[in-house]
């Protein structure tokens, strides 16, 4: 089982995704703002709208032990990966699929490039985790993440300065690369992640502020890979329904923006 995850199978099975449905989605958890039970009821729902995987974790308030009671409960209800988006190196749980290994690229503290990242390797390799490295830059409004990790937000009328830091993430050997807007606020702008998708071959995720089948839409037409939705589970009457919207939205997405490749 430990070997297993080690090769890599939860990235394989993400690149198999892209590979077929073009744009995919996933469903990020966060323990501070959802107890054990409403986790599984929103990750079963996810599941059935077709969320591709279940991410846990979020900036602030989350423990070990809230991580593990979540993924335990969220694992019993879907048969899709639980990959763990962990805020510190103390909310990693050893009953997650695979751990986002995330360098804040654009932090101007160094603990969260490397130091958190020293510390919590050793706690990935004794679990058996499948570590996914991911360069992770913060743009726009930044949110909680941005404050937590000491970063300066880059403008979205900068997308250069965007797809710079995704191309040194490239050449640094990340495996993904994040284009994180902040929870909660405002969306990265389609024109940014044009530009990173322009500069870089890497996988390209985007996340926060993702509400509206539109965004989402145009978003996917931009080229993203991955589009991940917390917040709107949280302000959901009907988690299916939003879920599925969202993916209907990156659906029309990928043929707009196969119908411009032609
Ligand atoms: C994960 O921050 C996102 O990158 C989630 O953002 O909560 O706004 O969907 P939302």
């Amino acid at each position: 089982m430990r070997a297993e995850k080690r090769m890599g199978r939860v990235k394989e099975y993400i690149l198999r995704e892209i590979q077929e449905k073009k744009t995919i989605h996933m469903t990020l958890l966060d323990p501070d703002r959802v107890g054990p039970e409403e986790a599984a009821e929103v990750a079963s729902k996810a599941y059935q709208a077709g969320t591709s995987a279940i991410m846990v974790g979020g900036s602030i308030g989350v423990s070990e032990g809230m991580t593990d009671e979540i993924v335990l409960s969220v694992k019993k209800r879907v048969p899709i990966p639980v990959i763990l988006f962990p805020g510190s190196p103390t909310a990693l749980s050893r009953y997650a699929d695979a751990v986002w290994f995330i360098s804040v690229l654009n932090s101007q503290n160094p603990y969260f490039i490397t130091g958190a990242q020293m510390q919590g390797a050793p706690i990935v390799k004794r679990y058996g985790l499948e570590a996914i490295s991911l360069g992770y830059i913060i743009v726009g409004w930044g949110g909680a993440v941005s404050i937590v990790s000491y970063t300066r937000p880059l403008p979205f009328a900068k997308p250069e300065i965007a797809a710079a830091y995704a191309l040194a993430a490239e050449y640094m050997g990340f495996e993904f690369v994040y284009l994180e807007g902040g929870s909660g606020g405002k969306p990265v702008p389609p024109s940014v992640v044009r530009a990173v998708k322009r500069t870089v071959s890497l996988p390209v995720i985007v996340g926060g502020g993702i509400r509206k089948p539109s965004t989402a839409r145009a978003l996917a037409k931009a080229g993203a890979d991955i589009i991940v939705t917390g917040t709107i589970t949280e302000e959901a009457g009907d988690v299916y329904s939003a879920i599925k919207s969202i993916i209907e939205g990156i659906q029309q997405g990928v043929k707009e923006r196969e119908l411009s490749a032609v």
